[in-house]
Formats: C-alpha cells, sequence, structure tokens
C-alpha cells in the first residue's frame, strides 16, 4: 500500500450497533487510523446495513454504490471500518473493482510501520503472516510487496498460492524460534528491573487519549506525541518525581483501539508485563471525547482479556484528560462526575491544569496499605538499606553494634518485595 494512496472509508453499522458510539466519531477514528499510515482519506460514508450478507457484509446495491463512489473520487482504496472474513474481503473487491483493506488489515499495516523493538516487529510480523494466510489473493500484502509483487485483481495462480503458503508457513515457525530467544533475554532484563528498588507507574489508555503528552509533562521528556493513532508503540520508562518517594519511574505504553485484532495481542505483550508488574495503573482518558466511556470500556476489556481484570492486578487511578476542551457546562458537569470518585483526577496535559494533583494522588496511592515495620539489618547491609530508603519512608535508624534498627513505612507490595529480596 502506497503512502499517499486515495482510499474511500467505508463504516458498515450492523443492525442493533451504535447505541455505544456516533457514526461520526466512529468514522473518524478509521480515518485517523488511515491517515496513521499516510492514507489520503478523499471520502467517507456509513451504511446502515439491514442484515449482514455472509458473502459481501453490504448489500447488492450498496457494493455498487460504494464502487461508484470510489470511481468518481479517484480512490484506488477501500478501507473498510469492519473486520471482514477473506470471502467478504474479495467479494467486495470484485464488486467495486477497488483494493479493499478491513479495519484488522489497517491496524495491522500501522503497528507494521511502528513496531521498534526487535520483539514487537517480531510479533507485528507473526501477526501479519497469520492473518494474510487466509487472503493470498491481493496484490498488496506485506509478503508479495517484499518481493516485488504481482499485479492486482486476478492475484496469483493455485501453485503460486500453496508456494506462497508453505513460505508462510516456514517463516511463521522461524519468527516463533526467534522470539522464543528474544523473550528469555528480555526475561532477563525484567528481573533486573524487578530488583531495582523504584515503584513503577504506567500510563495506559484509548490511542490518542494524551497518554504521552502526560508522560511528558511529568517527567519532562520529550517523547512523541501527536495527534495520530498509535503515535506510541513500545514502552518508553522514564524517572519521574512523586512525593514520599525519592523516585519512581513512568511507563508510557501502546494505546488501545476497539476490535483490536485477535493476532495482535500478542504483540502488546511487552507492554503488558509492563502494566502487569507495575505498582499503579493509571488509566488516561479523553473526557472531551464523545465516546469516551466506549473507550474506556474497550480498554478495560483489552486489559481484561489479557489477565488484567481489577482483581489480582496493580491498583488503578483514572486521569481524565483533555478538561480544556470542555465549555463550562460539560465542563462542571465532569468536575462534578470525577468528584464522586476517589479513584478520579481530572485535568489536562496540555495545560498542566491538575497535573500536580495526579502526581501527588499517585504518590498516595503508592504508599496506600502502608504499614511500619521495624527491622534489623546488619549495619554492612548497603545493598537492602538502600533499598529501603528509595522505595519505603524510613522513619527511624539507629547502629548498635554489628547490627542496624529501621523503622520503615512499606506499602503491602513492597514488604512483599522486600522479603523476596
Ligand atoms: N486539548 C488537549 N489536547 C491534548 C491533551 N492531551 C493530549 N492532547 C492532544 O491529543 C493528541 C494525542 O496525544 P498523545 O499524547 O500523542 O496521545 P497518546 O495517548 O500517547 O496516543 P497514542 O500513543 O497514539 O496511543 C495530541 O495532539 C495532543 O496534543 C489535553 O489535555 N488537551
Ligand atoms: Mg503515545
Amino acid at each position: 500500500m502506497a503512502r499517499g494512496e486515495r482510499a474511500l472509508v467505508v463504516l458498515p453499522e450492523r443492525p442493533g450497533e451504535g447505541v455505544m458510539r456516533s457514526t461520526r466519531a466512529r468514522l473518524d477514528e478509521a480515518s485517523g487510523l488511515a491517515q496513521a499510515i499516510g492514507i489520503d482519506v478523499v471520502g467517507r460514508k456509513a451504511y446502515r446495513l439491514r442484515a449482514v450478507r455472509p458473502a459481501s457484509l453490504f448489500g447488492k446495491g450498496q457494493v455498487e454504490e460504494i464502487g461508484a463512489l470510489a470511481r468518481d473520487a479517484e480512490a484506488g482504496l477501500l478501507v473498510i471500518d469492519s473486520m471482514l472474513t477473506p470471502v467478504q474481503q474479495k467479494t467486495l473487491e470484485e464488486g467495486t473493482k477497488t483494493k479493499v483493506i478491513d479495519r484488522t488489515g489497517l491496524i495491522l499495516e500501522i503497528f507494521g510501520e511502528r513496531a521498534a523493538t526487535a520483539e514487537g516487529r517480531l510479533q507485528v510480523e507473526l501477526a501479519h503472516l497469520d492473518y494474510q494466510a487466509g487472503r493470498l489473493v491481493r496484490s498488496w500484502t506485506h509478503l508479495e510487496r517484499q518481493r516485488g509483487g504481482f499485479g492486482f485483481l486476478g492475484g496469483p495462480g493455485e501453485t503460486q498460492i500453496e508456494a506462497d503458503r508453505r513460505l508462510i508457513r516456514d517463516r511463521m515457525a522461524k519468527i516463533r524460534r526467534e522470539l522464543e530467544q528474544v523473550k528469555r533475554t528480555r526475561g532477563l532484563h525484567r528481573d533486573r528491573r524487578r530488583r531495582a528498588p523504584w515503584p513503577v507507574v504506567a500510563l495506559v489508555g484509548y490511542t490518542n487519549a494524551g497518554k504521552s503528552t502526560l508522560f511528558n509533562r511529568m517527567t519532562n521528556a520529550n517523547v512523541v506525541a501527536e495527534d495520530l493513532l498509535f503515535a506510541t508503540l513500545d514502552p518508553t520508562m522514564r524517572e519521574v518525581r512523586v512525593p514520599g518517594f525519592d523516585k519512581a519511574i513512568l511507563s508510557d505504553t501502546v494505546g488501545f483501539v476497539s476490535d483490536l485484532p485477535t493476532q495482535l495481542v500478542a504483540a502488546f505483550r511487552a507492554t503488558l508485563e509492563e502494566v502487569a508488574s507495575a505498582d499503579l495503573i493509571v488509566h488516561v482518558r479523553d473526557i472531551a471525547h464523545p465516546d469516551s466511556e466506549a473507550q474506556a470500556a474497550d480498554v478495560a476489556s483489552v486489559l481484561g482479556s489479557l489477565g488484567l481484570d481489577e482483581e489480582g492486578s496493580p491498583p488503578r487511578l483514572e486521569a481524565w484528560n483533555k478538561l480544556d476542551l470542555l465549555a463550562s457546562e460539560a465542563r462542571q458537569a465532569v468536575l462534578n462526575e470525577a468528584s464522586r470518585s476517589e479513584d478520579v483526577v481530572t485535568l489536562s496535559a496540555l495545560n498542566g491544569e491538575g497535573v500536580e494533583t495526579l502526581r501527588s494522588e499517585i504518590g498516595r496511592r503508592l504508599q496506600e496499605g502502608a504499614a511500619i515495620h521495624r527491622l534489623k539489618l546488619s549495619a554492612g547491609d548497603g545493598p537492602r538499606l538502600a533499598w529501603l530508603h528509595a522505595r519505603g519512608d524510613v522513619l527511624d535508624q539507629r547502629v548498635e553494634g554489628e547490627a542496624m534498627h529501621l523503622a520503615v513505612k512499606l506499602s503491602r507490595e513492597n514488604w512483599a518485595r522486600f522479603q523476596a529480596l
């Protein structure tokens, strides 16, 4: 798929859909996804489906209309904001005489372009190959591009497809082996980090919610923050100042999106391990977005599907971001709602309002459930002493002969960690 390719964004609205999300916001998001890989969106339209057609998704008249619209707009590509079966995709391509990419394919392309770490790249390629295995009729897929590409409609012959399938299977097996290797290395890194004494706070949220903007503001870092979906793909960590701690680590992570391709869930593993092993999760929400609720539900469901449901996962705070975008009445309503929950902080990462409140709330949460522990260390045990100073609040410290007596306030998690040191 070429950058700058002219495309039409088409949203099929299935019967019974549209309760949670507005048509406009869904079209915006689909266009945003397309623009994220440089596609030139020249038109957009939603179609209400009376019934879902297994072969083509859309009705016959709708397919004809879409084809005509694409021709009129000189669009060489249709972005269908839905998951399509391989059969639906093929039928649509033939019916409209236009290339088709579905939501899954689009997200895979974005990840393919953005993944930066070795593991991220391998995971994305694996997901891509898996997706392609069932769709070998198209010309512009990743694999074909690598090999120079064939003509578009008509596609390769059967023998070619068989050969491609075999190629894909072999490549997938090879990637799986490489991933095993990468994972072993990463396991080592993570163990090392777990022993590092700083508490970790992970920012999660829907794509474009403002995580990186908040991350930059809180850490004075300069991570790419853009009005671009999936601007961040690989987790980034930075030191952050948090009251009550010498030091803490803030982690910026990949944004979530609704209908995340299942093939890609594995690609989130690196991110999710950061999140799962964090001391606190801050869920950043674009509170000015018309679909804010639906996005929050998506984030919760992605976290849940990865085994990070409320129970047993780190404690959470919600950061309701982009307060500056709300007009006074809507703003007051949001502030009222937020004040009813202990777990919500309202802010604007852009103008800084509320950010210091979030910082102190983070500090408070990290110390929650803390208890004072009276400990005796040998006076020469510098590393454990330093650990306690970093993670906890040392209230008293006395040396008696060879022994060091301490009174330290530690969170529940840190007390467990200390005992495992
Ligand atoms: N008005 C306003 N815009 C904001 C605020 N926070 C972030 N933005 C804008 O929202 C867009 C997305 O911000 P990012 O920080 O890149 O969002 P993200 O959550 O990191 O997005 P991904 O990495 O793509 O998941 C940018 O254009 C930001 O300038 C805010 O508080 N107010
Ligand atoms: Mg980001």
